[in-house]
Parts: C-alpha cells; structure tokens; sequence
C-alpha cells in the first residue's frame, strides 16, 4: 500500500474510477466506428493515391535538388547571391530541363503564359526565367530611373527603352533550349543581366531557393537531363529514365565549369 501522502484524494480516485469506466465505454461503443472510420479515411486516401497513380501510369516525374559543390581552385563569386545555405550548397536560379531528339510537347491548344521579370535596385528580378515558346514575358521597371530591356540574339532581338514605371511585354516565339538562352541586359546599367530561357515543351523547371525542381507528366523514356545556371556559368548533363507511374529522384551537383 502506498504511504499516505503519496495517495491520491479520495475524490481523485473515485473520478479517476468513473473516467477509467467511461473511456472502456467508450472505447468499447466508439472502437468498431474508429476503426471504420481510419479503414474509411485511408481507403479515400488510397483512393485518391490510386486516382493519381491511374493518371500517372501513362508518364513519369522527375524530381530531385540541385546542389553547388565548391571548388578552391575555380572559386565562383557570385555564390553568394544564389546559395542560401553554405552548408547545403542549395542552389536557386538554375534551370533544369530535360533533352531528347524531336522532343516537343503535347500538341494542344494551351494558354499562353506571361512571366513578370521587375527592373528593380538596379537588378533584374528573377534574372533567370523559364518558358515554353509563343509564351511572353513581361517587363518592369520599379526603381526611379530610366532603365531599358533589350536581347541581342539573332533569333529574336529587341531594343525598348523602360521609363520609370514602365511596362514592355515580349513574346519570344523560337525555343533555343538550354544552350542558347536570350540574354537580356540595359543598355544605361551593363550590371544588369537576366536570362530567358525558351523550350518547345513543357518539362523545364527553375530551381527555388531550397534548390528543388520537379517535373510532372514526362512521357516514359531516355533523355538527357540539362542543368544550368547562367549567371555562374555552371553546366551539367546527365542520362536519365522515366519510366511510367514512376518518380525518378536525381540529385544533382554543380560545379564550376572547367
Ligand atoms: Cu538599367
């Protein structure tokens, strides 16, 4: 028997009895509706795994993080405008988008898209973007000065003084992949730089600043995968597969360009 200061009130046991009673009813009532209920829920959410699975099983995802890996000797300095966290070396700003030949996008009647790109502090923001062609982007000016957009590529070139408050928008109709993406710079402020980049499809993506991409509904295949990041020049590529109803997870690693 336990010693009397370590006894609970009287009051206490006899609530305590009665609590214990009404949970055993309870459990005893409520147990084969819980059960039915969790059998219930998770059949819905099988259900609704299944429904994603059904549209799915047609095509694959490609999902994965992008990751800078430093070198001494080919130091990058800019990192530190794209990488958050040194310590993870997540890096935002890159563009991934996968590469076979031929490789065009689902012939169908789209909305065109409109991405915003601000002239901002003297900064383009984002500098990099990402779009399928016939796709427009549109241009800003925030800051108190004059600034001004332009593109220089010969197959698709563009000159547009920016007043403050200004607003130019461009549609950029011929894709030029990874390897070729429209520079856009302000002829007042050679600092300043953004890149648009044009695909003829839909599996393209721009890392955020947890450095993460992922994209939905490739058709099974091979493909290259193609990652870059303009601003540092950072280039890679790599074989992948997408099978169907699958998700291909690839991490991904930078490096300087040799
Ligand atoms: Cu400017």
């Amino acid at each position: 028997m336990r010693p009397r200061h370590l006894q609970r009130p009287r009051h206490f046991q006899f609530s305590d009895r009665i609590s214990r009673q009404v949970q055993r009813c309870l459990l005893r009532s409520y147990l084969p509706w819980c059960t039915f209920l969790v059998v219930a829920c998770s059949g819905g959410s099988l259900g609704a795994q299944q429904t994603s699975k059904a549209e799915s099983t047609k095509t694959g995802t490609v999902r994965g993080t992008v990751v800078y890996v430093s070198d001494p000797s080919r130091p990058w300095r800019l990192g530190r405008y794209y990488i958050r966290n040194s310590r993870s070396g997540l890096i935002a700003e890159t563009v991934v988008a996968l590469q076979a030949r031929g490789l065009k996008g689902p012939a169908d009647d789209r909305p065109v898209k409109t991405v915003t790109v601000d002239q901002k502090n003297f900064q383009f923001v984002p500098e990099t973007s990402a779009i399928q062609s016939g796709d427009r982007v549109r241009f800003l000016n925030s800051d108190d000065h004059a600034h001004n957009v332009r593109s220089a590529n010969p197959k698709h070139s563009f000159n547009v003084t920016m007043p403050v408050a200004g607003t130019h928008i461009e549609t950029f109709k011929v894709a030029t992949g990874t390897r070729d993406p429209y520079l856009i710079d302000c002829i007042f402020h050679s600092a300043m730089k953004a890149w648009v980049f044009v695909f003829d499809h839909p599996w393209f993506a721009v890392t955020g600043e947890d450095g993460s991409f992922e994209l939905q509904s490739v058709p099974p295949g091979e493909y290259r995968l193609e990652v870059v990041h303009p601003a540092g020049d950072l280039r890679h590529s790599q074989s992948i597969r997408v099978v169907a109803g699958e998700v291909t997870e690839t991490p991904i690693r930078l490096q300087p360009s040799k």
